[in-house]
């Protein structure tokens, strides 16, 4: 049997959560040799931590063989103590008549916390997947309030937006979702994020020379990609929930078991490349191997996808000078 690895989750009781422990705790995260134990955090108040009591019975009650312990608490120096992995889910919502400069305040507030629990307490090599939005910010002040561990061990969750790309562009190539190659959602997790094609392909075949259309590209399948979570809402009447926990198992088995040599995109700090400045946590094509990813590097950037990166970096630039003055 292997040695169980610690799994943290913040926001355990919230709708992704609940659609993320029990598949974690299945095996389809990590593998289904690996046994895992779930270190769970909740707000300390009574109706977030009844509700976690309320998760971790019906974990108990599927009897997952790979679930070597469940610890559920309000104290996140005792959620991350010597984790492995940590999905950093909850995070404040946005409350009614709340300006978007008051929501990132309130939840860099939160990670300013938690970056610097899992800078006491997390495993060196603690890998950190942010889902709470603004997610690329977010995980930004994880990584700057974590200053003893690897800054390329935070990222952040663009890979819902990636995997909705991959969707809609399955249909309208008509090709198998499972076939495609080579797709890239560039910056944040916001609908600035530029999800690319130019790249392509499948069974070596280029998808932008068989859809063709320029027009399709700028004015249905970006605004669509960016807008989804949007139309989820609408439809639902609730946010993403099982296509997010589903992003986040993806993120992180790429992450640990790796792609294979494909490219899936993951918001990481950036290195300079492709102009973005160092340490912006930016959505990238990457690879993965060995637990580790590297940046697809040295792509042609054409006029329309520069003013599209841009963009998205206008606004991570303007999140970031929002909460620089608590980062000292
Ligand atoms: P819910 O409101 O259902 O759940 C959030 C949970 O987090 C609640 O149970 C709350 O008590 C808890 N929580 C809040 N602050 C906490 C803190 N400081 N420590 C521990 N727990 C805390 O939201 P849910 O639908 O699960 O969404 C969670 C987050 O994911 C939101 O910020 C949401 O915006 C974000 N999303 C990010 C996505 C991405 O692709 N990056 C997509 C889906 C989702 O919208």
């Amino acid at each position: 049997m292997k040695t169980p690895v610690r799994v943290a989750v913040t926001g355990a009781a919230g709708q992704i959560g609940y659609a993320l422990l029990f598949r974690i705790a299945s095996g389809e995260m990590l593998g289904k040799d690996q046994p895992v134990i779930l270190q769970l955090l909740e707000l300390p108040i009574d109706k977030a931590q009844a509700a976690l009591k309320g998760v971790i019975m019906e974990l108990e009650d599927c009897a997952f063989p790979l679930l070597a312990g469940v610890i559920g608490t309000d104290d996140a120096e005792v959620a991350f103590k010597d984790v492995d992995i940590a999905l950093l889910v909850g995070a404040r919502p946005r409350g009614p008549g709340m300006e978007r400069k008051d929501l990132l305040l309130e939840n860099a507030k939160i990670f300013t916390a938690q970056g610097a629990a899992l800078n006491k307490v997390a495993s060196r090599d603690v890998k950190v997947l942010v889902v709470g939005n603004p997610a690329n910010t977010n995980a930004y002040i994880a990584m700057k309030s974590a200053p003893d561990l690897n800054p390329r061990n935070f990222t952040a969750m663009l890979r819902l937006d990636h995997n909705r790309a991959l969707s809609q562009l399955a249909a309208k190539a008509e090709v198998a979702v499972g076939d495609i190659e080579g797709l890239i959602v560039w910056g944040n997790h916001s609908p600035t994020m530029y999800p690319d094609y130019r790249f392509a392909t499948a069974n070596g075949v280029n998808l932008k020379d068989k859809v063709g259309d320029a027009d399709w590209n700028a004015n249905t399948f970006i605004p669509q990609v960016g807008k989804r979570g949007a139309a989820i809402i609408e439809a639902r009447g609730l946010s993403s929930a099982a296509s997010a926990a589903n992003a986040a198992i993806d993120h992180i088995r790429d992450w640990v078991l790796g792609s294979n040599g494909k490219w899936v995109t993951m918001g990481v700090p950036s290195d300079g490349s492709y102009g973005i400045p160092e340490g912006v946590i930016f959505g990238f094509a990457v690879t993965t191997q060995n637990g580790e990813y590297t940046l697809v590097k040295d792509l042609e950037v054409d006029d329309f996808s520069q003013k599209a990166i841009d963009k998205t970096l206008a606004e991570l630039e303007e999140e970031r000078s929002g909460v620089a003055h608590l980062l000292g």
